[in-house]
């Protein structure tokens, strides 16, 4: 299963590594032929090499597009080596073989990424690269491709075992990663192209991102993670800048996309907002005049579990803020931005990450979300719907107040990012309750108040939080029972989509209870 190296094509974008790798690739005995550029840095280099040109007969034209889009190259990477057949196609017409191909392509994700005006982009849709890695890998019998800088030193190791040859695993296992370089490669393409047009559809959706870094470990130790990029322009934890602290788990990464989804809801113009995130659920949510007045809501919504959560705020991080938070274990802070004295203040606590991301995500935007299941994976647009869109129908005899009003708003805002069933009870601008991911309505509704007890005892109050607040539910109510424990707790108002087979008994307790009741004809199931 060795094959013997003696010819190589390399043409790379990116050059790191280059010249070592031929200058050993030389050593060895091997003919170095290349494009333009690469050929450029290798004959700078000192080194003998080959212009793809000399090959073809045909020069590099139309802007390098191209340039080794021929059969001699083609020819060279396919023919299988001792097939009599392929054997006297390619004597006839003067075809060589290329044993070793080493190609990266041009850098279209990082154009992206960068930024750059439309046509930057579609120039550099790498053509020739792909076409000669897909025709190596079919032909990884005899053929060695290699499409990453981080296998220069497995394959030159290998040379020098065999003598100049490559082995058939090792050429299997380098294929196998050429296609899925170039997978991912027309996966970033297709994606950046469906977002240019504003297809927002999950149907015909390429799916597929650029790994942005391996992980130490998943959600468990024993499991292996990465972590991946798609060209998504959305301000969030994918794109954020770490001014501080060690590198982020896969829980944490999961934990801060919640939490600042959640906190993106809330117009920084109109309000501040923090969110306290554990377990990827909202563990208090609040608003104020000030960062630092809603952290103090948020905090006393569940100080328990805020204890080693993830913070998100929705404006500039200042020193105030920055000074309450760092007062209680907290494993990140995330913000649009950052004053300098708050990174000061953060820097004290060398574990905290501190992530800035330069702005807000629209909430309204589409995207895309996924989730594997055995054998597949689900894809949808995101929920983007937003409360101050929806049409809120009041069903029961009493309307709500102005403040019930904007609570009601305020809860749903919140529903919308915690797990299902989801019971959120809020009040003047704050969660005081958060029931969340449980099997049944009825118990993140019990939950939800039962917590807004907690949260009094811990702030020595006397009375529940929940006393004159108001309830969201992210469903609707299957039964009135979730909707009386809601009264009971002290709930004075409800909003909740609406839609069941029981919203007549549902709205009914709500009269009896003299509650208000806004129906907004959407669900936020989130699970
Ligand atoms: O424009 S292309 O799609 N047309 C080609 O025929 C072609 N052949 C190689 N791009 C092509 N390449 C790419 O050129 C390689 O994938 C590599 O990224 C780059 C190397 O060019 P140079 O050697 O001129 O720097």
């Amino acid at each position: 299963d060795l094959r013997r190296v003696t010819r190589a094509l390399l043409s790379v974008s990116d050059k790191t590594g280059l010249i070592d790798l031929a200058a050993a690739l030389h050593a060895a005995g091997v003919e170095l032929v290349s494009t333009g550029g690469t050929r450029k840095a290798l004959a700078d280099a000192g080194l003998p090499v080959l212009d793809v040109s000399d090959l073809t007969g045909f020069p590099e034209m139309m802007d390098g597009r191209v340039k080794t889009l021929h059969p001699k190259v083609h020819g060279g990477l396919l023919a299988i080596r001792e097939n009599p057949e392929h054997e006297a196609a390619m004597l006839a017409h003067g075809i060589g073989p290329i044993d070793l191909l080493v190609v990266n392509l041009y850098p279209f994700e990082s154009t992206v990424a960068a930024g750059k005006p439309y046509d930057d982009c579609i120039e550099n849709i790498d053509i020739g690269g792909p076409a000669m890695i897909r025709a190596a890998a079919k032909n990884h019998g005899d053929v060695a491709v290699v499409v990453d800088a981080d296998d220069y030193a497995t394959l030159l190791a290998e040379l020098a075992e065999t003598g100049g040859a490559t082995r058939l695993a090792t050429r299997r296992r380098l294929a196998a990663k050429a296609y899925s370089r170039t997978a991912a490669y027309d996966a970033a393409i297709s994606n950046w192209f469906m977002a240019e047009l504003g297809e927002t559809t999950p149907k015909y959706r390429a799916l597929g991102g650029v790994l942005a870094e391996p992980m130490r470990y998943g959600e468990n130790p024993h499991q292996a993670a990465a972590f991946y990029r798609t060209p998504e322009k959305r301000a969030g934890v994918a794109t954020a800048r770490q001014l501080q602290g060690k590198q982020l788990s896969y829980n944490n990464i999961n934990d801060t996309d919640a939490a600042f989804e959640c906190v993106a809801e809330f117009d920084p113009a109109r309000t501040a907002a923090v969110v306290i995130v554990k377990h990827a659920n909202p563990c208090g949510v609040a608003e104020g005049a000030t960062l630092a007045e809603a952290y103090a809501k948020a905090l006393r919504c569940d100080p328990v579990s805020a204890f080693g959560g993830i913070v998100a705020l929705n404006r500039r991080l200042d020193a105030e803020a920055a000074r309450a938070i760092v007062e209680i274990f907290t494993e990140v802070i995330i913000a649009p931005e950052a004053d300098d004295e708050a990174v000061a203040l953060v820097a004290a606590k060398k574990n905290l990450r501190l992530l800035v991301t330069g702005g807000l995500p629209d909430p309204r935007a589409p995207g895309l979300t996924l989730r594997t299941v055995a054998g597949g994976f689900l894809a949808q647009s995101r929920d983007n719907a937003v409360v101050d869109d929806m049409d809120l129908r009041v069903v029961t005899k009493r309307a709500p107040d102005a403040r019930e009003l904007a609570d009601l708003r305020f809860a749903f805002r919140v529903a919308k990012h915690v797990k299902s069933n989801a019971i959120v009870y809020a009040r003047d601008g704050a969660t005081v309750g958060v029931g969340a991911g449980q099997m049944s309505r009825v118990d993140s509704s019990r939950i939800a108040a039962w917590k807004a007890g907690e949260a009094a005892r811990e702030a020595g109050l006397p009375e529940s939080l929940a006393k004159g607040s108001v309830v969201a539910s992210d469903a609707f109510f299957p039964f009135a029972d979730g909707l009386i424990a809601a009264a009971a707790a002290g709930a004075t108002a409800v909003i909740q989509p609406g839609g069941s087979m029981r919203d007549a008994d549902v709205i009914a307790a709500a009269d009896e209870a003299g509650l208000a009741m806004v129906f907004t004809g959407h669900r936020h199931f989130r699970h």
